[in-house]
């Protein structure tokens, strides 16, 4: 089994995260943070992983240290669990429409980090989460995962959409990724290590 267990603390955040990529169960999200639950949730479904997130944090600033700190751990479990990464597909691309809105994600394991982030958000907020923190959460999930990860709005409108197209298709592109393909023989890079 492809999998991780990861417990964070820090004076502001506590952080306890399973990861398995080889389970589709349990999916259990409990932030604070109820529209990150929400996102959280589609991710691990529509990745068909299991995930288990119980954070406390210090929801009385903000939700700034939550949803980041969360995509830290997330970024190191995931990473942890791919282990060498022998037989992926290593690379993940998905369009996800949601009614007005169509996201895509292009994603690479590639052992190197950056990202692309393209979409434009018209509300602040969405319950108590700040909109600008989708960014956060996938600069700190790519830089933790070592991943190259590509985000897009297409087109849209409405701030929820746009979220949880973002979310879905991460979702769907990391489960392409870390598909064991019974083609690749050993790590599927020319230079023989991701
Ligand atoms: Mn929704």
């Amino acid at each position: 089994m492809r999998q991780a267990s990861i417990e964070r603390n820090t004076a502001e955040t506590k952080i306890k995260l399973k990861v398995n990529l080889d389970s589709q169960e349990p999916v259990d999200i409990q932030t604070g943070v109820g529209f990150f639950d929400h996102m959280l949730t589609l991710f691990a479904r529509h990745g068909r992983l299991s995930l288990e997130v119980a954070v406390d944090g210090d929801l009385w600033v903000d939700s700034h240290h939550t949803v980041e700190d969360v995509g830290i751990v997330l970024g190191q479990a995931l990473r942890e669990a791919l282990g060498d990464k022998a037989g992926i597909n290593r690379y993940g691309t998905s369009f996800v429409p949601m009614d007005e809105t169509l996201g895509m994600t292009s994603l690479d394991l590639s052992g190197r980090s950056y990202l692309v982030f393209d979409c434009e958000f018209t509300n602040p907020r969405l319950g108590n989460f700040d909109t600008e923190l989708v960014e956060e959460f996938f600069q700190a999930l790519a830089f933790n995962l070592q991943m190259n990860l590509h985000l897009k709005i297409l087109h849209g409108k409405n701030n929820h959409h746009k979220s949880e197209s973002l979310f879905k298709a991460t979702g769907r592109a990391l489960r392409e990724a870390v598909t064991i393909n019974p083609e690749i023989h050993g790590v599927n890079s020319t230079k023989g290590m991701l």
